[in-house]
């Protein structure tokens, strides 16, 4: 049975959240040649966290996002793609897809596209691909929206230098709210058609003795209840996740976002990247932005006069342009910690292939609801995630977050000209033993195998791949205890890179929480 004691807590108070429209706030794209109080770097967590309560205290914000609006419907009547057909709107520059699951009873589901400044990015290092959302609310944008806070006794493993009392009395309740973060209701989880998979995670779980936890979602449950009552458009039942959620999902365009253009004091710039930020002559920084059209070539390059900057353009891209930036001496005062302390938070993913009896269901909501905590025993949390195929697959899917304790260093090649990252696809051994730590005993316990299918053919376990990039610029190292980049006041760091490569969950609601605490201490003493 369910008990409201098996949820995951730490939750806080729950705020109905208003969808507000944001147009109004991207018609206006920065000015050539402006000088701004604030500029911040990127629209995901750390970025919106940050422009809501810059604008709250009174500061103009300028918020330049290299992604599109995604508040225009295509010819299909919908803004986002569906996960079983791809389309041009589903990756970042590319001509073929990259899908995570890449292979399906032996068949490759990877087809050539249109290249567009599509909403998921798969970005190629040497030893990983790093999936990221693009677009004005970043990652919210294509997440599982699993809105985790980590256990207590866990949070002095991520971030040592922070006080635990007020991240759980303040800053975590104030970052649920502000997220819209609530609970499946457990009565109509029990007999839900979209949730057969993730009883049958439970039974499995429960039946070799793990800890199954619920988790919290930003999805709209009532919403998703409509849906499969039939009464409103399918959105989570119809399977829309990584490639943007139509309906019930409170992604930062619905929450922060709104909040922050509501103010009057905020100015988006979509489909604007920022290249170059370095001290300007009179004070403040000098920032490039390049205007990019949906075929990605630049058609303008601007350049921004600002008293701060705000890196926010997640763990990959601020890592890559603070690592640029201090190598080429364009903010040569940086210190040596730009870069360093990147991890992929231990992901991993597998499936399992259940018996004729354990039937997952062809309908699968979207969105996750539950876990496998095996943290303290075996180094994994495994979410127990859906397959949304259509047709019935008798897999079991898990995305495992785990201990890896390997972590990665952004450098500049500069006779290449890019920034690389030194990640070993054998890094993730810890990762794949953590989760086999559940997976080996469910398997045994069942009777059952992995699936082969997924990842290629014959190949168990999805290793080549992160969710979560967490790390590059880590508080208390490249940055203060607040996010403010030693070296060069005025600049800050607010988003993922700040976090050492790991949060024992899912990350989005540590980063929120972070961010809550660090622009409260930057407001009330440096502006
Ligand atoms: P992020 O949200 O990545 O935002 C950075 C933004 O900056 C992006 O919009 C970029 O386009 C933009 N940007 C980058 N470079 C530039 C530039 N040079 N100029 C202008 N803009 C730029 O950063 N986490 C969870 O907690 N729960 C989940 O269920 C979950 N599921 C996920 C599923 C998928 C498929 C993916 C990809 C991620 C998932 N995550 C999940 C991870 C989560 O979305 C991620 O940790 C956060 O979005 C990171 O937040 P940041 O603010 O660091």
């Amino acid at each position: 049975m369910v008990t409201r004691r098996r949820f995951i807590t730490g939750t806080g108070s729950l705020l109905a959240v208003t969808a507000l429209p944001l147009r109004s706030a991207t018609a206006t794209p920065v000015a050539a040649g402006s000088h701004v109080p604030a500029l911040i770097i990127g629209s995901g967590y750390g970025g919106s966290v940050t422009a809501l309560r810059l604008a709250q205290a009174g500061v103009d914000v300028h918020l330049v996002e290299m992604g599109m609006a995604w508040d225009t419907p295509g010819s299909d009547g919908k803004i986002f793609a569906n996960t079983t057909k791809p389309d041009h709107r589903s990756f970042w520059l590319r001509t073929r897809t990259k899908q995570p699951l890449s292979n399906f009873l032996g068949f490759p589901l990877d087809k050539d596209v249109p290249r567009y400044t599509g909403i998921l990015d798969a970005e190629e290092f040497g030893g990983i691909t790093v999936y990221q959302g693009r677009g004005v609310g970043g990652g919210s944008l294509v997440n599982g929206g699993m809105a985790v806070t980590p256990r207590r006794e866990n949070f002095g493993a991520v971030l040592p230098s922070v006080n635990v009392d007020e991240m759980y009395d303040v800053y975590y309740p104030r970052a649920n709210a502000g997220l819209g973060v609530t609970h499946v209701d457990p009565a109509w989880w029990e007999s839900a058609a979209c949730y057969q998979y993730a009883r049958v995670g439970r039974k499995h779980a429960q039946r070799s003795g793990f800890p199954f936890v619920f988790v919290p979602n930003v999805y709209d449950w009532e919403y998703m209840k409509q849906e499969a009552a039939g009464a409103v458009p399918t959105s989570a039942l119809e399977g829309e996740v990584i490639y943007g959620n139509n309906h019930g999902k409170k992604t930062l365009q619905k929450t922060y976002l709104a909040r922050a253009a509501a103010t009057g004091r905020l100015t988006v710039s979509p489909l604007h990247r920022v290249t170059s930020v370095s001290p300007a002559a009179g004070g403040g920084y000098t920032v490039v932005v390049e205007q990019l059209d949906t075929g990605g070539n630049t058609t303008a390059v601007k350049t921004v006069t600002a008293d701060r900057v705000f890196f926010a353009a997640g763990s990959v891209g601020t890592g890559k342009l603070l690592t640029r930036l201090k190598a080429t001496g364009a903010l040569p005062h940086l210190n040596n910690e730009i870069g360093k302390g990147w991890g992929d938070n231990g992901n991993v993913m597998c499936g399992r292939a259940n018996h004729m009896w354990d039937a997952t269901g062809k309908l699968q909501s979207a969105m996750p609801t539950a876990g496998i905590d095996n943290w303290d025993a075996g180094g994994a949390f495994a979410e127990v995630a859906p397959l949304p195929t259509g047709i019935e697959t008798y897999a079991s899917f898990y995305l495992s977050i785990t201990k890896n304790p390997h972590r990665a260093e952004f450098t500049w090649n500069a006779a290449a000209g890019r920034v690389e990252l030194d990640w070993q696809t054998a890094w993730k051994q810890p990762s794949i033993d953590a989760a086999k730590t559940i997976f080996d005993r469910i398997n045994a316990k069942e009777g059952t195998i992995y699936r082969t299918d997924l990842f290629g053919s014959h190949r168990i376990w999805g290793d080549h791949l992160t969710y979560h990039p967490l790390g590059g610029a880590v508080l208390g190292k490249a940055t203060d205890n607040y996010g403010r980049l030693h070296g060069h006041p005025g600049l800050y760091v607010v988003d993922g890179s700040l976090i050492p490569g790991n949060t024992s969950v899912n990350p989005f609601v540590t980063i929120t929480a972070l961010a809550e605490r660090n622009i409260e201490e930057i407001i009330a003493t440096d502006l």
